[in-house]
C-alpha cells in the first residue's frame, strides 16, 4: 500500500495541471507577464493574501507599483484588493521605500544594505497581522519587488513566510532598438518598429507603454530606442517633443531613454563645417544640445556611439582617437549625469583577404585597448560578446581584459540575426552563460566575463549588460513564440549572471505557459539544447555562421564570407579549413588573451574542438579531441542538428490539448519549417565539403539521397529546368521553374517502391515577392495544397527561401502517379528543388 502513495500523489499532482476547460487563446502580447488565472486548487495557498494594498508615497514608480500589484492579483487569483494610504488591523501587503515605511514601522530593518535597484519580500506581524513587505531603497527597487512577488505566484511558490531581498550584479541593464526613423527595423524580424513611423515617433504609444512595462518586470532600466546606425536628425529640434513623449511613457516604469547619435551631427545638423571633437564649437554644439534634452526630458538616459565603423563617420576624419570622440560628449552629458555607450565595433571592411597577417577579430582590442584611461567616467566601452560579430560560436572578446580603467559593457544579441532570426528556435542563454562564466584567468586569478563587465574587478563606477533586442509590431514582439525566452533571459542574466540556463528556462516556461511539469520540462529541454542544434547544422567547430554575409545573413552562404574585405573568413580550400590565428604562423590573435589563455589557444593540442577552426588553420583529415576527422565531424554534426530540429517538431507535438491552440499552431509551423530548413543547411554544407574535399561521409549519407527525385528530372509541363547560385543551395545545384507566360506548371513522378504508408516531402521555394500556390495529387485526387507566403528574406531561388512541406502518413501505392502543380504569382515562380518519399521505417 505504501508504494501506491506517491503514484496516487503524482497523478493528483498531473490531475491539477491538467485543463479542465478549453485553454483561453493567447497571442503571445502578454509576454511573461500572463497573470493567468490559477485554478482552484493551485490558488489555495494564496488564500490568506492580504485584501488591503497600502502605499507609502507618492511618484509615478511607486502608482506603477501599486496598479501592477492589483492588476496581478485580481488575474491571478480573481480578487480585487482595497487600496489605502493607511494601515488598519487587517492584514496588507505594503508597499514603499525603506525610509517611507519605517518612518511607520521604525522596527523594521532591512537585511543587509539594499543597493541601488534591489529590492526586499518580506512578511512582518503589524498590528498582530501578518502583512507583506515590497520594500526597496528607490522607488524603482519597489516595481521590481512586485513584479518578483508575481513571478513567485504566477510560478505556484509559496510566499509564507517570504523573506528575500536581491540586488542586480550590475547597474547598467540596457536594451538596444535598432530601429530606423522611417519604421524600419535593421535586423528586426518581427514587423515594423513601435518606435517610429514616416521620420516621426508613432502617434499610437500603446505598444511602448507594454514594452516597457515587460522589460521594467525583468529590472531592465534603460532603451536606446534608435538604430546605432543613426540618422541624425533625431537630435533635432523638431525631433524633441517626440523624444518626450516616449520619455513619458518609458518613466513609470523606470526605463531611461536613450538615443544613438551621429558622431558628425554638429555638421549634419548643427551648420558647423565640421565635427571636430577638438574644435571648440563642436564641444559647444554638444554642450548645447545636451542642456537642451535635459531640459526637456529629465532623467534622459545618454547617447549611443557607433563611430569608424562600416561606413559611419568618426575620430579618423581629423586623426582623433575614439577617446576624443566619446570624451566631447561624456563631458557634454556629464553635469545631467548622461552617459556615452561608445561601441567598440571598430574595424576595417575593406581589409585584404589575400594577406593571411589580416584578421578583423583583431580590431576592438587593436582600437581601444591602448586607449584605456582615456576615457572618462561616464563613457562605457561596449563590446561585442565575440571578437567579430554575433556568430553561432565564438570564443570572447579580448578586449574584456583590455580595459583596466575604463568603464565596459557587454553587448549581447537577442534579436536573432545570426542565429536563424527567430524562425529557427535558439535559446541563446546557453551561449551567454557560457560566454559570461567564461574565466580570463590573469595571474592566476579568476576572472570571469561577468565580473569584467559588471565592473567588479577592476572596480570601475560604471559597466554592465545591453542588449540589441529589435521587438516590432507583431502581436508576439519577436515573431517566433518562444523567442521571447532570450529577452527574459537576458535580462535575468543582466540581473543575476549566476542563474543557470535551466533555472532561467523554466522560469520562463512557467510564467509563458504555464506551471504544468509536462509543458515546462518539454519546452525547457527544446529551448536548452536549440543553440547547439543550430550551431550544428550551421558552422560548427568555431567556423562562424556559414550564411550568406554579404545579404540576408539567414541561410547558407558557405563561399560569401571568402575573398572579400569583410573579414569573416573561414578559409576553407581543398587541403583545409580555418583561420590561423596564433602568434607563432597566424594573425597574432591568439596573444591578445591574457598568457594563460593564449597558450592554451595557441596550441592545437589544447584548443577546445568547438573552437578549432577559429584558431587554426587544419587539414580535413586532422583527428579532432572527440576521435574524429575534421570533415567527418562536419558532416556528423550536420545530419544530427537536422535530425534534433525533426525532433523538436515531435516534442512540440506531445503538448498539443496542453498549450492554448493558437500559440501551439503557431510555435509548431516555426517549428516544422525549422526542421525542413536545417536540412537545407545540411545538405548545403555537407555537399560543399564532400566536393570540395573529395573525403566521402563514412556513414555514406553526404550526396546520397535514394528517397528523393530531383524535380529536374520528373516530367515536366512547363516547368524550365535552372541553375542555382550557389550551387549547394538546392540539391543537385538545380531546381525547375514555372516562367512566364505559363499560368500553371506541373512536375509528375512515378511512386515505384512498396506500398504502404510514407511521408511525403517536397522542397520548393518560398520567396517574398509572390505568393505561389503548389497542390499535390495521387492520382488526380488532391492531398495537399498550400499558398508560398512565409515572408522568407528573399526574393530569389536559393538556401534564404527553400523551404520543405511534409505530407505526414499518406498512404502510397507502387505505380502510383504523383504530380506537383505549380501556381506562380509576380515575380515567384513556383520554383520546385525535389521531392522525398520516406517510409515510417525511415523516420
Ligand atoms: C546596426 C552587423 C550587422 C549590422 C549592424 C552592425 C552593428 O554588422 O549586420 O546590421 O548594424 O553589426 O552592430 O553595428
Amino acid at each position: 500500500m505504501k508504494r501506491l502513495v506517491p503514484t496516487i500523489a503524482f497523478t493528483a499532482f498531473l490531475a491539477a495541471y491538467a485543463p479542465s476547460e478549453p485553454l483561453r487563446a493567447e497571442t503571445g502580447a502578454e509576454a511573461w507577464l500572463r497573470y493567468a488565472r490559477l485554478d482552484a486548487h493551485a490558488s489555495r495557498q494564496y488564500e490568506n493574501l492580504p485584501a488591503i494594498v497600502v502605499m507609502f508615497g507618492d511618484s509615478a514608480l511607486l502608482n506603477s507599483s501599486r496598479d501592477e500589484l492589483v492588476r496581478g492579483i485580481r488575474g491571478i487569483l480573481g480578487k480585487t484588493p482595497r487600496i489605502s494610504r493607511r494601515l488598519s488591523h487587517e492584514p496588507a501587503i505594503v508597499l514603499g521605500t525603506l525610509p517611507a515605511i519605517q518612518k511607520a514601522f521604525p522596527e523594521l530593518r532591512s537585511p543587509q544594505n539594499l543597493a541601488a535597484d534591489g529590492y526586499w519580500l518580506t512578511t512582518i506581524r503589524i498590528h498582530g497581522c501578518d502583512s507583506f513587505i515590497i520594500t526597496a531603497s528607490r522607488d524603482r527597487g519597489v516595481l521590481y519587488g512586485v513584479f518578483a512577488f508575481f513571478s513567485k505566484i504566477a510560478r505556484g511558490e509559496s510566499v509564507k513566510n517570504l523573506d528575500e531581498s536581491q540586488q542586480p550584479y550590475a547597474a547598467i541593464r540596457w536594451v538596444d532598438q535598432w530601429d530606423n526613423l522611417d519604421g524600419r527595423i535593421e535586423r528586426g524580424y518581427a514587423g515594423r518598429s513601435i518606435f517610429f513611423e514616416n521620420g516621426a515617433v508613432r502617434a499610437d504609444l500603446s505598444r511602448i507603454a507594454d514594452y516597457a512595462r515587460i522589460l521594467a518586470s525583468v529590472g531592465i532600466n534603460g532603451c536606446t530606442i534608435n538604430n546605432v546606425n543613426a540618422d541624425a536628425h533625431l537630435l533635432d529640434d523638431d525631433h524633441l517633443p517626440q523624444l518626450v513623449r516616449v520619455a513619458n511613457v518609458f518613466r513609470p516604469w523606470g526605463i531611461q531613454l536613450s538615443i544613438s547619435v551621429d558622431l558628425s551631427s554638429p555638421k549634419i545638423i548643427g551648420g558647423l563645417d565640421t565635427f571636430d571633437p577638438f574644435d571648440p564649437r563642436v564641444v559647444e554644439w554638444w554642450r548645447k544640445k545636451s542642456d537642451q534634452i535635459y531640459s526637456a526630458i529629465p532623467g534622459f538616459g545618454g547617447f549611443v556611439v557607433k563611430a569608424d565603423s562600416e561606413g559611419r563617420l568618426g575620430p579618423s576624419a581629423y586623426n582623433r582617437t575614439h577617446a576624443d570622440a566619446a570624451n566631447v560628449i561624456a563631458r557634454a552629458l556629464k553635469p545631467h549625469n548622461g552617459v556615452v555607450f561608445y561601441r567598440a565595433f571598430v574595424y576595417n571592411h575593406h581589409l585584404d583577404w589575400r594577406d593571411p597577417k589580416n584578421d578583423r577579430a583583431r580590431a576592438a582590442y587593436d582600437n581601444f585597448h591602448p586607449l584605456d584611461g582615456k576615457f572618462e567616467d561616464n563613457v562605457i566601452i561596449q563590446i561585442k560578446h565575440g571578437p567579430i560579430d554575433f556568430q553561432a560560436r565564438e570564443p570572447v572578446s579580448t578586449l574584456f581584459t583590455g580595459l583596466e580603467r575604463t568603464n565596459e559593457a557587454i553587448e549581447l544579441q537577442v534579436t536573432q540575426e545570426y542565429t536563424g532570426q527567430q524562425r529557427h528556435l535558439c535559446f541563446l542563454i546557453p551561449m551567454w552563460k557560457e560566454v559570461l562564466d567564461f574565466d580570463l584567468l590573469v595571474n592566476g586569478a579568476s576572472l570571469p566575463v561577468k565580473d569584467l563587465v559588471a565592473g567588479k574587478t577592476f572596480h570601475r563606477p560604471m559597466g554592465g549588460f545591453v542588449a540589441v533586442v529589435n521587438v516590432g509590431l507583431d502581436e508576439n514582439w519577436l515573431g517566433h513564440p518562444l523567442a521571447m525566452a532570450n529577452l527574459y533571459g537576458y535580462a535575468r542574466l543582466a540581473w543575476n549572471p549566476n542563474l543557470t540556463a535551466r533555472e532561467i528556462a523554466d522560469e520562463w516556461t512557467s510564467l509563458t505557459f504555464g506551471p504544468n511539469p509536462n509543458v515546462v520540462s518539454t519546452i525547457s529541454s527544446a529551448l536548452l539544447s536549440s543553440w547547439n542544434t543550430y550551431e550544428s547544422y550551421t558552422g560548427p567547430l568555431g567556423m562562424q555562421t556559414l550564411t550568406d554575409i554579404l545579404g540576408s545573413h539567414y541561410g547558407p552562404g558557405i563561399e560569401s564570407s571568402e575573398e572579400n574585405g569583410w573579414g569573416q573568413w573561414h578559409r576553407a580550400d581543398q587541403k583545409g579549413v580555418g583561420m590561423d590565428r596564433t602568434v607563432r604562423t597566424g594573425t597574432g590573435y591568439a596573444g591578445q588573451y591574457p598568457p594563460l589563455l593564449a597558450k592554451i589557444y595557441e596550441s592545437l593540442d589544447t584548443t577546445p574542438d568547438e573552437l578549432l577552426l577559429f584558431f587554426h588553420h587544419v587539414p580535413y583529415t586532422y583527428i579532432l579531441h572527440s576521435g574524429k576527422t575534421v570533415v567527418q565531424h562536419i558532416y556528423d554534426s550536420h545530419y544530427e542538428g537536422a535530425d534534433r530540429a525533426a525532433n523538436y517538431v515531435r516534442q512540440w507535438e506531445s503538448l498539443k490539448g496542453l498549450i492554448d491552440d493558437d500559440r501551439y499552431g503557431a510555435t509548431l509551423s516555426r517549428l516544422e519549417y525549422q526542421s525542413g530548413h536545417a536540412i537545407v543547411w545540411r545538405d548545403a554544407i555537407c555537399e560543399y565539403f564532400l566536393r570540395l574535399t573529395g573525403i566521402s561521409d563514412a556513414k555514406g549519407r553526404v550526396g546520397h539521397h535514394p528517397n528523393r527525385t530531383e524535380a529536374e528530372s520528373m516530367q515536366l509541363t512547363g516547368y524550365k529546368s535552372v541553375s542555382v547560385t550557389p550551387w549547394e543551395n538546392a540539391s543537385g545545384g538545380k531546381a525547375v521553374e514555372c516562367p512566364p507566360p505559363q499560368q500553371t506548371c506541373s512536375a509528375q513522378l512515378t511512386f515505384e517502391g512498396t506500398s504502404g504508408m510514407y511521408e511525403l516531402d517536397v522542397q520548393y521555394f518560398d520567396q517574398n515577392n509572390g505568393e505561389s500556390r503548389f497542390r499535390i495529387f495521387v492520382n488526380n485526387e488532391v492531398v495537399d495544397e498550400w499558398t508560398a507566403n512565409l515572408q522568407l528574406p528573399a526574393t530569389t531561388i536559393g538556401g534564404d527561401s527553400s523551404t520543405r512541406r511534409s505530407i505526414t502518413n499518406i498512404s502510397l501505392h507502387h505505380g502510383d502517379e504523383i504530380r506537383i502543380e505549380g501556381i506562380p504569382d509576380r515575380e515567384e515562380r513556383a520554383a520546385l528543388d525535389y521531392a522525398e518519399i520516406i517510409s515510417r521505417q525511415q523516420r
